[in-house]
């Protein structure tokens, strides 16, 4: 059967399982990514596997999410990264130097790989024809440790990109947009998007970034374009030529589904407040008034995203920002700084009133930029979930840089097509991209690794420990949420709330504080609990602070209508059993108070039985619990935790990696097949394995690469 392109990616990383939908199957990643926001304590997981350096091919911990320095926490964290990042065998990118999605697509993403991020929106690598998944610190940790990722297989989706995008100011943004129309915030949920038709050749790298990166706010498992020319011109001038790998989905290759957007159909689009798929066209919303255009953020930070406002407000005579407004722009890279530097459309932003910010997340993870009460923000990011943006009671629509380079001149959401042609964007300097890696350090070596101490400050706190799972649970429920909670509302964003990171037992007391400011008071009281909650509970961030903070005060299980999937995983890997209604309309019998018991959870987890018994207060009538766990994760459940899970199995030498093999030698001499995948991928060049051990302590003495 002709291959699709995910399925050859998958093929070529698979340790153990069958490619068909939904069957769990474990894959070997070539590389990582971290930010400091979630790589603190995936990296602080990571020491307790013990492993001395990291087994995989590249790791980069980028600083980027948590950069306000209000007090000593943040900075305290950005030190002990840089440390453990150059112990350990990662690359470190200071803050400043860009946002990890970009930087990597810019410097280390190549196609064919695959790669496992602490971030949801790692997916945006899929720009260069790889395949990248979001997951929890935890997972990542682990797969640092050289262990494979466990999933469930995705369904591979065909997007056909038919005609391009020939409408003056319709842009990359608003196919996404238009995806997240057709098919929900959950509509990707175990999908990889994989885009092909003759739309596609015509998107820029980073056109092509902005669909991928959001990809993850389908729910998708990740997105992916096929590399060509495009692929091999933006790797050239990142003085990568070498990266470059000729692949595609054979002739005739098959999917499990198959998606059409007549590009040349497409009009501006908007989501509204407050869910990114939340989306209406452009003329249902102009005329809306703003306080606020931000643009910039992972998505829509490239040079022309910037260019464009520029040109709009230099074209108009020097008109301003209009002064009822206050607008931003951020850079993706220091190399998009630079670039805009150069070719004077940062002068025509700073000039037109445009606030320029440094290359980080910045205002859309709420780090700054807050907007003001009772009033509208426009912002071409990702997410516009409630309070984001550091505003409790924020109204957030998300845009393309069009629609938000011509509103920010009249306060109000407008539409860009009455405004005539686009005008002339300021070319990009000849000489740029400015390839620089100056600000990536490199790994130690070896010996110096092994002296290096890692500074940890006083907000600095270990992760939580993991207790193995009694024969039967009973807990209180001690909240009961709607559809669409995100993991925002568990663990928040904004600099207030993020500056925890590094200590779950304070950043625990922010959970739920605008959904329910009474679950922390009642967990406290009575020891325990459980979450009730509707469908696609934990959409949204990676942030496993969304486990964890539940975790520590004392939640046992979460059981909804359904789930996201890094949110559920998150759950699983930190011992907390995410379980769904078989029947639906059982959610409506939940209230607060109530003491549920799951009397043989333990039995019926070790058994693979399909359903989980439960009983509410003393009635005799049971209610059925669902759940999708593999074998693997049950044992992770029994163990208490996905480090406990592997701590048992070390000391056992039993089969940790998922791979069907022990990790030692059996009587005939077999080695394992991670050990086997390590080597495999030395041989072809995409590394992995002891090998890749070595390689990261190349450099010795130096500091950067
Ligand atoms: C996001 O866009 O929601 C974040 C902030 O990047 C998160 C990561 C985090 O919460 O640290 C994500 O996408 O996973």
């Amino acid at each position: 059967m002709p291959l699709n392109l995910t399925h050859q990616i998958l093929d070529e990383h698979l340790v153990d399982g069958e490619l068909k939908p939904g069957s769990s199957i474990s894959l070997r990643m070539d590389q990582a990514l971290l930010q400091d926001a979630t790589g603190t304590m995936a990296l602080m997981q990571f020491e307790e596997l013990g492993e001395p350096r990291i087994k995989i091919e590249r790791a980069v911990q980028y600083v980027d999410h948590n950069v306000v320095q209000l007090d000593y926490k943040n900075p305290d964290d950005h030190r002990m990264l840089q440390a453990l990042a150059r112990k350990y065998g990662l690359h470190f990118s200071r803050p400043g130097n860009g946002i990890s999605h970009y930087i990597h697509m810019e410097r280390y993403g190549k196609p064919g790989q695959t790669m496992l991020g602490a971030d949801s929106h790692t997916t945006q690598a899929g720009c260069m024809g790889m395949i990248a998944i979001g997951a929890g610190g935890l997972d990542v940790a682990v797969v640092l440790g050289g262990h494979p990722y466990e999933i469930s297989c995705p369904e591979v989706v065909e997007v056909w990109l038919d005609g391009t995008l020939n409408r003056p100011w319709v842009q990359a943004k608003d196919i996404i947009l238009e995806l997240l129309r057709r098919l929900t915030a959950s509509g990707g949920k175990n999908k990889v998007l994989e885009f092909t038709g003759p739309g596609t050749a015509d998107l820029s790298i980073p056109e092509r970034a902005t669909i991928a990166n959001m990809v993850a706010d389908l729910g998708g498992t990740a997105g992916v374009f096929p590399p060509d020319d495009r692929t091999r011109d933006w790797l050239e001038r990142q003085d990568r030529a070498d990266d470059f790998v000729e692949l595609g989905p054979e002739d005739g290759a098959e999917y499990d589904d198959r998606l059409e957007i007549d590009l040349a159909e497409l009009g501006p689009l908007v989501a509204k407040p407050h869910n990114p798929d939340n989306v209406a066209p452009v003329e249902e919303v102009a005329g809306t008034p703003i306080a606020q255009v931000c643009i910039g953020s992972s998505v829509n930070s490239g040079y022309n995203d910037l260019a464009l406002p520029g040109a709009v407000l230099a074209d108009r005579g020097g008109q301003i920002v209009h002064p009822d407004l206050a607008a931003t722009a951020t850079p993706g890279s220091r190399q998009i700084l630079a670039a805009i530097a150069e070719s004077g459309v940062y002068r025509q932003l700073s000039d037109g009133g445009v606030r320029m910010l440094e290359p980080v997340c910045g205002p859309c993870v709420g780090m700054g930029q807050a907007p003001p009460s009772d009033a509208n923000s426009l912002r071409t990011f990702n997410r516009n979930f409630p309070g984001r943006s550091g505003t409790a009671e924020d109204s957030v629509f998300l845009c393309s840089p069009a629609v938000a380079a011509v509103s920010l001149l009249e306060a109000k959401i407008c539409d860009p097509r009455e405004y005539g042609e686009p005008p002339e964007l300021l070319p990009m300097p000849e000489l740029r991209p400015y390839v620089d890696d100056v600000h990536i350090f490199a790994p130690a070596d070896e010996q110096e690794a092994e002296r290096i101490e890692i500074p940890r400050g006083p907000n600095i706190k270990r992760p939580p420990e993991h207790t193995p799972i009694d024969d039967s649970l009973e807990a209180r429920v001690a909240t009961v949420q709607p559809d669409d909670i995100s993991t925002g509302d568990l663990a928040p964003d904004g600099v207030e709330v993020m500056a925890y990171r590094s200590n779950v037992p304070a950043i625990a007391e922010f959970t739920f504080r605008h959904r329910d400011p009474e679950f922390r008071k009642r967990l406290k009281e009575w020891g325990s609990g459980l979450i009730v909650a509707g469908s696609n509970y934990g959409q949204g961030s990676s942030r496993e602070h969304a486990a964890l903070a539940p975790l520590h005060l004392g939640v046992k299980a979460v059981i909804a209508k359904s789930f996201a999937r890094i949110h559920r995983r998150n759950l699983v890997a930190q011992g907390i059993a995410a379980l769904t209604f078989s029947d639906e309309s059982d959610y409506d019998r939940a209230e607060v108070g109530q003491t549920w018991s799951l009397p043989n959870i333990k039995q019926e987890l070790a058994d693979g039985a399909e359903t989980i018994t439960a009983r509410i207060d003393d009635s005799d009538d049971e209610l059925k619990l669902s759940h999708d766990f593999s074998e693997r994760e049950r044992e992770i459940l029994i163990a208490g935790g996905l480090l406990s899970y592997l701590r048992d199995q070390d000391s056992s030498g039993a089969d940790a990696d998922g791979s069907g093999e022990t990790g030692k030698e059996d009587e005939g001499g077999e080695r394992s097949t991670q050990e086997e995948a390590g080597e495999r991928a030395e041989g072809d060049g995409s590394g992995g394995g002891e090998g890749v051990i070595r390689e990261a302590g190349q450099g010795v003495g130096g500091q950067h690469e």
